[in-house]
């Protein structure tokens, strides 16, 4: 639709300022900026490099709390400090088409040990994000969890499923969803969140106490050490690839309108640890040593996500089985 032109010239101006704006907030231009929280870090840092190829321009704001700078290039525009930091945060954000909120205290284990420092960064931190977007009605993609779920077991977990959070984490990351709510309601900013569910790829790190049972099993493997299975091995998770993940992100920048979605990003597949043990002798091609040690105190038993919605909202389906996302990680010897 044209400015009337029975419009005054101001009028005229303020007509165009206001549609290249509302332009310039669809976020699937091909050369928008983008705002990611927690853009050194693990899915962060992915997230950037391909936004980078994609040609877009990318601005970071991570602590290096857990984030690596050498997991991103050295020209990239880049703020190390606090996502709580609002007056920087709404700097940038006003700079942004998108915004990525991936910063957060990633670990269950963590949250339960630093629970009122975590609860800053996980839910002041996303209100400090929401806050600073209300002023351009800035999309926010953010990153939630399968953790909300707790151990429900009425799997595939679909997102209206009961949500029980047994952690810290858990119950900010929820909270997390009801404030994106509330500003996308009460301030129209446009948000989607996604609840993830176990994603593995490259730059995670194996080291931390903190490690996902991936890159753990990768290092031992790599190191020609025993993996240990807690509990009989039976207990299963969904195993999203970092691809798909990054894929994931990118659909819901693409859908990020008008509404507030909750959405799990997921493959919908359930692999037994025994099922990946048994995978990663046929990668290696070698016998693995496996030691079993008693389940973890609270371990949830199994947790698989319900596609249907992502499918619907975003068009996603994740297309890397575990099987093939293990053996091109392994192929690539980083982990
Ligand atoms: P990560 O630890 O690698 O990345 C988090 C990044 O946030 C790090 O670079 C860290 O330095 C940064 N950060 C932490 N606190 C910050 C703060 N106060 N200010 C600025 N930066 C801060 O973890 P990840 O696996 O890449 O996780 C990304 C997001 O996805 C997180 O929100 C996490 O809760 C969520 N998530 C991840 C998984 C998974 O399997 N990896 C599963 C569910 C949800
Ligand atoms: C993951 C996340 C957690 C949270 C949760 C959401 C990590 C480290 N944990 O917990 O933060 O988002 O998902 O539901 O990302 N295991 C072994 N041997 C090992 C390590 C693990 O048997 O050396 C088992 C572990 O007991 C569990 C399974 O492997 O049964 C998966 O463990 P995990 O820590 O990778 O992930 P999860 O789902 O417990």
């Amino acid at each position: 639709m044209y400015p009337n032109t029975l419009l005054s010239q101001t009028e005229i101006n303020l007509w165009y300022n206001y549609n290249n704006r509302s332009l310039k907030r669809i976020p699937h231009l091909n050369m928008a900026t983008y705002l990611i929280t927690g853009g050194a870090g693990f899915i962060g840092s992915h997230l950037a490099e391909r936004l980078l190829k994609d040609n877009h321009e990318v601005i970071i704001i991570d602590n290096l709390s857990t984030g690596k700078r050498e997991n991103l290039p050295s020209n990239i525009k880049f703020y190390q400090e606090d996502i709580c930091h609002q007056s920087l945060v709404r700097t940038l954000m006003r700079k942004a088409d998108a915004c990525f909120h991936l910063a957060a205290v990633a670990s269950v284990q963590k949250c339960q040990d630093q629970w009122l420092t975590s609860h800053q960064t996980n839910l002041t931190g996303t209100i400090s994000i929401l806050n600073a977007a209300k002023e351009n009605h800035t999309p926010v993609i953010y990153a939630s969890s399968s953790a909300v779920y707790g151990d429900n077991t009425q799997l595939p977990l679909n997102e209206l499923a009961d949500k029980i959070p047994l952690s810290a984490y858990a119950a900010d990351k929820l909270a997390c969803e009801l404030h994106a709510n509330v500003a996308s309601q009460a301030f129209n900013v446009p948000t989607i969140g996604l609840r993830f569910f176990n994603v593995y790829g490259t730059r995670q790190d194996p080291n931390s106490p903190y490690s996902g049972v991936i890159p753990i099993f990768l290092k031992n493997i790599t190191n020609n050490q025993p993996i240990t299975i807690f509990g009989d091995g039976q207990q299963s998770r969904d195993f999203i690839f970092i691809d798909d993940v990054i894929d994931g992100l990118l659909a819901a920048a693409k859908h990020c309108n008008c509404q507030s979605h909750v959405l799990n990003l997921c493959t919908g597949k359930q692999s037994t640890l025994i099922e990946l043990y048994q995978m990663l002798e046929k990668i290696t091609q070698n016998k693995i040593e496996c030691r079993f040690k008693p389940a973890r105190q609270g371990d949830i038993l199994h947790s698989c996500g319900n596609t249907k919605k992502a499918k619907q909202i975003l068009n996603f389906e994740a297309k890397v089985s575990l099987y093939h996302g293990l053996k091109q990680l392994y192929n690539l010897h980083q982990f």
